[in-house]
């Protein structure tokens, strides 16, 4: 079953809730003070069950507007989730400046369709239907009603009600579904208690689904409730699409807990914003706006203040429109794609609204102009540029999935299969340009290469040190990038060290000849090991090559060294744990007398080599006594 929220806007007076009774039934001023006044003071609903062509029933929700002037926010909160507008003009007035003023407002909120109608027809004759006919054409050229029919009806008589009972559900067949795969988001329009029920709220859920035992947050407070039931153009459901009034009947907090403005969304899922970059637009009959200008803003059903910072510039004027970044007062919830109002500070009128294009906008930009330029491209690209625009803009930090989501309003689903382009790719929970990733790699051949110009006599790197290189790429990332150009055999591995392909240690022939008397002469010597620098001091290359060439043999554990001033070669110390197993055999247990006998070593020797011994879990010290392992 088809749902599509139809709002009424115009001026006051000229006809809305009568319009909506005479087509529903249902009287959506529920208010005493409503009724007893005769206007319409906050949004009231109504809803209606028509056949369509195709012989599904189609379910029409109404949310019927304030039309006076002191109630334009009460209009705004109603006016964030319809698909389609009624704007009315009683014939006996024509145009009026609320009429203009919710007209501007539908356009600045991207309303795409909308039916006029002109109302109290018969109340006058048919010459001055005619004028207020032609003036109301005139008035909506060229947009986005110009091309629509205008539907003359009387409330009073019912005359010209089927006709506008069929053209509502011709246009409600072209209104297309709403997203009901993404992140479910209801903005709160009304709370309220029902005896034997608890917490209500009520809402047009603008995208998503709600089911029963959901649980779902409420923004901005992030607090945690659970749906106890649900209705849907008031019958109840076990769930809510998108596109549906929606009243929730809610566990986990009171009335006094939740007001119109916020909004039911997953859990753990999205971050308040109290700054975003949008697309500004003024009304051509609004005033000049300077930059830092304080405003009022409206988003479905929120509304708080925010100054406005534009991008490159010191002022928009009357009919223009610019990039900028909105600081809220109060945080927000808003995705890319929303659309909002502002109104002049003082005094209160609409001046103008847009489009929400980032939610999480840097605090400063370098380059306003260029950063406008780069706003301009995110606002322009389909749904999936803008995940584009945005992977590409976050470098080789890329995007998280979880920051996506939150950043778009799109399900990890959507935007893993959205990540499949030429341009970006995901690599675990990372979502980032190929250019990134091939400039990564291009960094980690060059880190390498710069290594081991200055580090001629040692292997290679350990993979940590070169990870530690790119500390702002994820870990997946840097794994991905390593692996990739391992496979490209660009870089190899060689035990714990990475070094470029096909680099050895270069050694020139004096070095090499160093390194080989070095190792013999601890080679030869066995446990019995000269002093380090006794060795060296016979050697013909200088000190600091001679050091290397130790730090070489030390990293490639040919030498090991087991206290600050005794190396052994690896094979004296394997010989001897062979020894100790052994030895083990006929007694474990080993004091330094044992030891000293066995080796033939002097104290000064056996002394280390036992506590490497028990270090290595080869022996255990127990008092003045050890035993072999
Ligand atoms: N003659 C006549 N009066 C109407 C018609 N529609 C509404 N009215 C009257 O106009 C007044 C304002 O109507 P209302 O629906 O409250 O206007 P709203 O402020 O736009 O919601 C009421 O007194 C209605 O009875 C109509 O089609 N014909
Ligand atoms: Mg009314």
């Amino acid at each position: 079953m088809k749902s599509v929220i139809v709002g009424t806007a115009g001026h006051i007076d000229h006809g809305k809730t009568a319009l909506v009774k005479a087509l529903t039934g249902i009287d959506a001023d529920r208010l005493e003070e409503e009724k007893r006044r005769g206007i319409t003071i906050d949004i009231g609903f109504a809803n209606l069950e028509l056949p369509m062509p195709n012989g599904e029933a189609l379910r029409l929700g109404f949310v019927d507007v304030p039309g006076h002037e002191r109630f334009v926010r009460n209009m705004l909160a109603g006016v964030g989730g319809i698909d389609l507008v009624l704007l009315v003009v009683a014939a006996d007035e024509s145009i009026m400046p609320q009429t203009r003023e919710h007209f501007d407002i539908c356009r600045l909120l991207s309303v795409r369709r909308g039916i006029t109608v002109l109302t109290k027809a018969d109340a006058v004759d048919a010459d001055t239907l005619g004028v207020v006919r032609s003036e109301v054409e005139d008035f909506l050229r060229d947009s986005f009603l110009g091309a629509n029919p205008i539907v003359a009806v009387s409330s009073l008589t019912g005359a010209g009600m089927d006709d506008l009972q069929r053209e509502l559900v011709r246009m409600a067949n072209e209104v297309p579904a709403r997203d009901s795969k993404a992140s479910e988001r209801l903005p709160i329009d009304r709370v309220f208690t029902m005896k034997g029920f608890g917490t209500v709220v009520t809402g047009t859920l603008v995208s998503g689904s709600i089911r029963k035992e959901d649980e779902l947050e409420v923004f901005p407070k992030r607090q945690r409730v659970r749906v106890r039931g649900i209705q849907v153009h008031g019958k109840s459901a076990d769930q809510a699409v998108a596109g549906q009034r929606t009243a929730l009947n809610l566990a986990g907090a009171s009335t006094e807990e939740l007001s119109r403005g916020m909004m039911l969304v997953p859990v753990s899922t999205f971050q308040a914003t109290s700054r975003v970059d949008v697309q500004l637009s003024l009304l051509p009959s609004a005033k000049t706006l300077k930059d830092r200008a304080r405003v009022h803003f409206h988003s479905y059903t929120s509304e708080t203040i925010a100054s406005v910072a534009l991008y490159g510039r010191k002022q928009v004027g009357p009919g223009e429109s610019a990039f900028a970044q909105l600081r809220l007062s109060e945080a927000t919830l808003l995705l890319p794609g929303d659309h909002f109002i502002i109104r002049q500070f003082s005094p209160v009128i609409t001046s103008g609204g847009g489009v929400v294009i980032e939610n999480a906008p840097p605090k400063r930009v370098k380059n306003a102009s260029e950063y406008a330029g780069f706003l301009d491209t995110l606002g322009k690209e389909f749904q999936a540029g803008r995940l584009h625009a945005r992977a590409i803009a976050s470098g080789r930090r890329g995007l998280g999935l979880a920051e996506a989501v939150a950043r778009t309003g799109w399900l990890k689903q959507q935007i893993i299969s959205a990540a499949v382009d030429p341009e970006i790719v995901r690599v675990a929970d990372v979502i980032i340009s190929k250019a990134a990733l091939d400039a990564v790699g291009k960094e980690m051949v060059s880190a390498l290469d710069a290594f081991h110009k200055q580090n001629a006599l040692v292997a290679g790197m350990s993979k940590e040190e070169l990870r530690g290189r790119f500390s702002e790429v994820a870990p997946a990332v840097f794994d991905h990038v390593f692996a990739e150009t391992l496979r490209g055999r660009k870089i190899e591995v060689a035990g714990e060290l990475v070094h470029l392909a096909g680099r050895g240690v270069l050694m020139k022939d004096d070095e090499a000849e160093s390194k080989k008397i070095i190792e013999g002469a601890f080679a030869t010597a066995g446990l019995k090991v000269p002093a380090v620098k006794d060795v060296l001091a016979g050697l013909k290359v200088d000190k600091a090559r001679a050091q290397k060439i130790v730090t070489l043999l030390l990293r490639d554990r040919i030498l090991i060294k087991i206290s600050d001033d005794l190396v052994f070669h690896q094979k004296a110390l394997t010989d001897l744990r062979q020894r100790m197993a052994a030895e083990k055999i006929k007694s474990p247990k080993l004091d330094v007398a044992r030891f000293k006998d066995l080796t033939g070593v002097s104290r000064k020797y056996a002394i280390p080599l036992l506590e490497y011994l028990d270090r290595e879990h080869v022996t255990r010290r127990i008092g003045d006594e050890r035993v072999i392992l």
